[in-house]
């Protein structure tokens, strides 16, 4: 279940969704676009294939602008923590990673 290893990885790494979301928008434009979401990911050790990429992005990406914005970065971290307690449809979402 690799949306788990994400979610867990990442906050054990960060302190906060906009802790995450700060130090992975490298060039500070607001949002997050693929490539940092993937050089983000592979500093903590978690390396994604193109088609995982696309899976993830599929997830964050609630728009479907191409970029991440803070607010759908905020309901995915919401959406993981509700994994941890096992409510939510999450087992949806996770199913297409
Ligand atoms: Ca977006």
């Amino acid at each position: 279940m690799r949306l788990r290893i994400i979610k867990s990885k990442l906050t054990e790494k960060f302190e906060s969704a906009l802790d995450a979301f700060s130090k992975i928008d490298k060039d500070g434009g607001g949002t997050l676009e693929r490539t940092e979401i993937a050089v983000g990911l592979f500093r903590l050790g978690i390396w994604l294939s193109p088609i995982e990429i696309e899976a993830l992005m599929n997830v964050l990406d609630e728009d479907q602008g191409g970029d991440v914005s803070f607010q759908e970065w905020y309901r995915f971290w919401k959406l993981n923590i509700d994994l941890d307690t096992g409510t939510l449809r999450a087992d949806d979402v996770v199913e297409d990673l």
